[in-house]
C-alpha cells in the first residue's frame, strides 16, 4: 500500500513534460518484460516521453508483447542506455530488488540516477535506495504489483488493452499458468479485470507457450535425459553442459521453466538446474511447500530469489558445481532421509 503522501509525491513528479525510464532485471523473463512493457504502456499511452531498457534481450517468445520494438537492449546500446536512465525523471525499477540485477554495465546507472526512483517488486529484502519502494513477497509478480500500483495512483483512469495484456503476461508467466504463488483471492479479482479490459487469456497463453524455437525442445530432450534423482534425499537435478548448448544452438530465454520438469516427480520436493556458461554455472532451484530454496541459494550458491523459485552463479566446473551440490543435499538437515 501507497502511503498519501507517496500518492501525491509521485503525482507532483508526474506533473509537466516529464522523462520516465523502465529498468528491469539481467534475463528478463515474461514478468520483468510484462511489467516493464506494461508501466511503458501507460505512461506512453497517456502522452509522456518513456523508455523501457532491457540489460540483455528478451528471449524471442515474448517479441509478440505490444512495444516490444521499442525496448533498448543495453547489450547492444549501452551509451544510449545509461543516458535515457541519467536524463529520466522519474525511474522504474521493476521485477528486481537491487541495482546489480540489472548485471555490471547498468548497476551504476541506477544507482547514481538523480530521477525520482520508484521500486516495483515482489522479491524479498528489497535493497534499492528509492523515493517509492513498492514491493511484497505476497504477490504473484511485479506484473501484479504494477496493476496495484497504477490502481492506487490513479483508481479512475483505465489501464489500457496494452498494458493489460502485458499485466496478464507476466502473472501467468511467474506463477507457472496459475499453478504456483497464487493462492490469494486478489489475484483472481486483478485477472476478472484484466478481462473485463479485453485481455485474452487463451491466446496470450498459446503465444507464450505455443510459440518456442526447436533448438528449445530439443534442450528440454537433453534435459530431461541427464536428470538425476536423489530418491533418499527427495531431490532431483538436471544439466546442461555448455556442448549440449552448441550442439542444439541454445538462444537466449531457450531453457526458461526446465527446472520445473524436476519438480513433477512425486518424491522430489527440491530440485536444480544447472546450465554451463562460460567460466562459471548458472543454477535454478525449485521446491514444493515448506523446503526454502531462497535460504538454500543464499546459503551454498550466494544467490537468492523466492521460497520456492531461486537462482545463483557458481564460478567453479560444471563437474565440481555437482559435485558440491550433491554434498551439500545429502548432508542437508531437510533434505537427509526423506519419505
Ligand atoms: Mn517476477
Amino acid at each position: 500500500m501507497l502511503t498519501q503522501q507517496e500518492i501525491e509525491n509521485f503525482k507532483l513528479q508526474l506533473t509537466g513534460n516529464k522523462k520516465i525510464a523502465i529498468v528491469t532485471h539481467y534475463n528478463p523473463d515474461g514478468d520483468a518484460l510484462g511489467s516493464s512493457l506494461a508501466i511503458f504502456s501507460h505512461y506512453l499511452e497517456l502522452g509522456y516521453d518513456v523508455s523501457c531498457i532491457v540489460p540483455n534481450p528478451f528471449p524471442d517468445y515474448l517479441s509478440w508483447m505490444p512495444y516490444s520494438s521499442k525496448v533498448v537492449n543495453a547489450q547492444k546500446q549501452i551509451q544510449k542506455a545509461k543516458r535515457l536512465i541519467h536524463n529520466s525523471d522519474i525511474l522504474f525499477v521493476s521485477d528486481m530488488n537491487a541495482a546489480h540485477r540489472a548485471g555490471k554495465d547498468l548497476e551504476d546507472a541506477l544507482i547514481e540516477s538523480k530521477a525520482f526512483k520508484v521500486l516495483i517488486d515482489h522479491h524479498p529484502s528489497p535493497a534499492f535506495d528509492a523515493n517509492i519502494v513498492y514491493s511484497t513477497i505476497f504477490s504473484t509478480s511485479a506484473s501484479e504489483m504494477v496493476f496495484r500500483f497504477l490502481k492506487e495512483i490513479d483508481p479512475n483512469k483505465s489501464i489500457s488493452l496494452n498494458a493489460a495484456n502485458c499485466i496478464y503476461t507476466g502473472i501467468i508467466t511467474d506463477t507457472g499458468s496459475l499453478s504456483y504463488a497464487c493462492n490469494r483471492p486478489l489475484i483472481y479479482e486483478i485477472l476478472k479485470e484484466l478481462m473485463e479490459i479485453g485481455v485474452d487469456g487463451e491466446l496470450i497463453h498459446r503465444q507464450v507457450y505455443d510459440n518456442y524455437s526447436e533448438s528449445r525442445l530439443r534442450l528440454l530432450g537433453v534435459s530431461l535425459n541427464n536428470m538425476v534423482v536423489m530418491e533418499e534425499n527427495g531431490t532431483s537435478y538436471m544439466f546442461l553442459t555448455r556442448q549440449n548448448l552448441l550442439d542444439n544452438g541454445f538462444k537466449n530465454g531457450d531453457t526458461e521453466g526446465f527446472v520445473n520438469y524436476g519438480l513433477s516427480l512425486s518424491s522430489v520436493k527440491f530440485t536444480a538446474f544447472f546450465t554451463e556458461r562460460e567460466g562459471r554455472v548458472r543454477i535454478s532451484f525449485r521446491s514444493k511447500d515448506e523446503f526454502d530454496v531462497n535460504v538454500f541459494a543464499s546459503t551454498f550458491f550466494n544467490g537468492g530469489g523466492h521460497k520456492n523459485a531461486s537462482a545463483s552463479y557458481h564460478y567453479d566446473s560444471l563437474e565440481n558445481t555437482l559435485k558440491y551440490f550433491e554434498e551439500v543435499v545429502k548432508n542437508h538437515p531437510e533434505l537427509k532421509n526423506n519419505n
